[in-house]
């Protein structure tokens, strides 16, 4: 049985959107059975020895999958649509697309959006010219994928895939500032299709109802 290392108690702030959702949204779609074993961040457990072989950096999520230890979202979400058959097309054309797309997302959209935000925590509020310049970045990203996503239901090919999830993801965890996004009604509306599927609201519920704030 796959065990998905996902918190039990998180901070306030990350609760809701932490990227253990990714692994636990795939599970949902792929209607593969698991275990959650909870981490408790406030208590370090994420710096305990003995999680470090399943995550280098610390960090959440992780799996052990029958002895397979994996962390990063990108490559679990990966590994398990692999592993299903599932949301990833079977002709290796159509994987090269979804890895183009996983990585899309992590590399090319994640990046611009998670600077902003680390910046809008540790500055003074003054801006300047680096937040003027992440926010040029960011719609940068924001209007080319505008472009890409006229005319298509989903990122990579025809049908949902793990590359959705990724992208789903980031959209809407990464952006914390409505404004930021709302001159791309395109990129709005392919985040709430993809948040509007049934296996990512059974997720979301079942982590409300798990993890704690602390
Ligand atoms: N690149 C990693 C990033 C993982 C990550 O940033 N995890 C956060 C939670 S969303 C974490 O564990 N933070 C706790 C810490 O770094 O102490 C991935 O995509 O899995």
């Amino acid at each position: 049985m796959i065990k998905v290392y996902g918190f039990s108690k998180v901070n306030a702030y990350a609760r809701g959107h932490t990227r253990d959702l990714r692994v636990l949204w795939a599970l949902e779609e792929m209607q593969l059975p698991f275990e959650i074993v909870g981490m408790d961040h406030p208590a370090h457990d994420l710096n305990a020895e003995a999680y470090r072989p399943l995550s280098p950096f610390e960090q959440i999520p992780s799996i052990d999958d029958d002895g397979l230890l994996l962390s990063e979202s990108g490559a679990i979400v990966f590994h398990l649509a692999k592993k299903s058959h599932r949301l990833m097309p079977a002709d290796s054309a159509g994987e090269a697309q979804v890895m183009r797309w996983c990585f899309a997302a992590l590399n090319t959209v994640e990046m611009p959006l998670l600077s902003l935000m680390v910046l809008d925590w540790t500055a003074d509020g003054s801006g300047g010219k680096p937040r003027e310049f992440l926010v040029g970045w960011v719609h940068r990203v924001l209007s080319n994928l505008e472009r890409w996503l006229s005319g298509r239901e989903f990122i990579a090919t025809n049908e949902f895939t793990v590359a959705d999830i990724l992208m789903a993801h980031v959209l809407s965890s990464g952006v914390k500032d409505a404004q930021l996004i709302a001159p791309y009604p395109g990129v709005m509306s392919y985040r709430d299709r993809c948040l509007a599927r049934p296996a990512w609201q059974r997720a979301y519920d079942a982590y409300c109802e798990r993890v704690e704030a602390g």
